[in-house]
């Protein structure tokens, strides 16, 4: 190639390069750490891998390589892939460590363009993908942008119902202490805050709800232990008119409170809306069903609200709260089932119709505007392998693999219902959904999955042609 030809081809190369800001998302242990540790590893494997027969660019022998690049935001903690590839490499194979915060990884895809433009300017483009892997509890927190501190505190008190209610009960009782109008006693309120966070963590951890509002109280990353966290919505709100309350002298306990709250709504609400969502142009959603499923009909109902609380960060409607504080770019979504290694294969389509059960009438019901969605069911890094089981001469199908004591096992762990179960469902217990280390891997092969192709071509395939 000519000189100018080339430096031509560099300019070219430059001014063509696209990027893509992916994010990922998903409740505690939805498996957002698994999916971007094997989508980085399926990328960088990509050139010599015949694992990917569902991206088209992997299909038609167009990716060149794929290498981690310094990430282009300095102020968010890197996404740990080293850490999570020596656990899942180790021997015995183990999973990463559960993350708690925002963290970024960039990564660049090297590919030979398809048509266009570029087929006639390059051989090679280049695909840098920004992958944001943020907690789904934050989502839950939109809301509160529009209540104020005493409509918030309504709501809450609407929502002591089931599991919630008998949980309440400690951090109630530390919280009628308090006397609204007194002045500010710092250290009542540090305690209540510290019974009221308890509870949440109690709700979540014991009793498997997801619906945990404020997020951050669960999940605060950087913000544990600041004051910002310190407070709680007012529950006793019978005691008092509104017009007493809304008189409360500045410095009394109950300003405060609002207060707080409303720091919390701008300084870290607005914040992570303003610094990190309105730059997203790629959405993956990662939902876990199974575990749900296990947990019985509070925790699955519980699941499917706050599901259909974080569908709202996505809704940008004319009037919608986002479209007024600024313009949010995703225009794809995907919702992902995850750990479907966990049933028998012929279960997968049930998974795949039950999670559009859970998000299609918030779907219809609302404005989508120009946002493309799909549903699907992956297992981003395997755990079982799939075969038959021969029980006095009949064959069923079954999963192997090892469970977390280290030990091989078989087992059908159930069907898993095809739409949103009937009360009856759940007097029967039929589910059975077990853990399992995951399956060994090569350092020079990339890691087994079901489906991470598709979901790659879904949030990725475009932008590679
Ligand atoms: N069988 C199977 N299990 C999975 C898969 N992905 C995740 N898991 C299981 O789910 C657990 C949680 O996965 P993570 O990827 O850490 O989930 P996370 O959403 O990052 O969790 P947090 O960081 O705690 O919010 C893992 O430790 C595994 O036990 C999968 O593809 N197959
Ligand atoms: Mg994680």
């Amino acid at each position: 190639m000519s000189k100018l030809a080339k430096e031509m081809n560099r300019w070219v190369s430059r001014s063509m390069d696209r990027h893509v800001k992916l994010a990922v998302t998903g409740l505690s242990r939805a498996g957002k750490t698994a999916f971007i540790t094997s989508l980085v590893n399926q990328c960088l494997h990509a050139s010599t891998s015949d694992k990917l027969p569902l991206l088209s660019a992997s299909r038609e022998g167009r990716m060149i390589g794929a290498k981690r690049v310094p990430q282009s935001n300095l102020s968010i903690p890197s996404f740990t892939y080293d850490d999570g590839m020596d656990s899942l490499l180790s021997d015995p194979p183990t999973w990463p460590e559960p993350t708690r915060d925002v963290s970024e990884l960039r990564l660049a895809i090297k590919f030979k363009p398809k048509s266009g433009v570029l087929k006639h300017f390059q051989d090679s483009a280049t695909l840098f993908v920004d992958i944001v892997d943020y907690p789904g509890e934050w989502l839950l927190d939109l809301p509160l942008l529009d209540m104020d501190y005493l409509a918030w505190s309504k709501q809450q008190q609407a929502n002591l119902t089931g599991h919630r209610k008998v949980l309440s009960e400690a951090w109630l009782q530390e919280a009628k202490q308090l006397d609204p109008l007194a002045p500010v006693d710092e250290k009542k309120l540090a305690r209540i805050a510290d019974a009221f966070t308890d509870y949440l963590h109690t709700c979540k951890n014991e009793k498997g709800l997801h619906w945990v509002q404020p997020g951050r109280f669960v999940l605060p990353g950087e913000l544990a232990g600041a004051p910002v966290l310190q407070f709680f919505p007012f529950m006793f709100l019978h005691k008092y008119t509104e017009e007493e309350l809304a008189k409360a002298k500045k410095g009394s306990n109950i300003a405060v409170l609002k207060q707080r709250y409303k720091h919390y709504q701008q300084n870290v609400v607005k914040k992570f809306y303003n610094d990190h969502f309105r730059h997203f142009d790629r959405q993956i959603v990662l939902v876990d069903c199974l575990q749900p499923l296990n947990a019985g009909e509070n925790s699955f109902n519980d699941m499917r609200q706050a599901i259909d609380q974080l569908m709202h960060s996505f809704q940008y409607g004319k009037s919608s709260l986002l479209k007024r504080l600024f313009s949010p770019k995703i225009d794809k979504v995907l919702f992902a089932a995850t750990k479907a290694d966990h049933v028998t294969p012929e279960q997968h389509p049930n998974m795949v119709s039950l999670l559009q059960q859970m998000i299609y009438q918030t779907w219809q019901e609302t404005a989508y505007e120009g946002i493309k969605m799909e549903c699907m069911s992956i297992a981003s890094i395997q755990a079982t392998t799939a075969g038959m089981i021969d029980e006095d001469g009949e064959i069923f199908a079954a999963i192997s693999g090892i469970n977390t004591a280290q030990q091989p096992m078989m087992m059908f762990p159930g069907e898993v219902p095809k739409r949103i179960p009937s009360k009856a469902y759940w007097e029967t217990e039929p589910f059975n959904f077990m853990s399992f280390q995951p399956l060994k891997n090569e350092n020079d092969r990339p890691l087994q999955h079901i489906r991470m192709d598709k979901a790659i071509q879904f949030l990725l395939g475009d932008k590679l042609i």
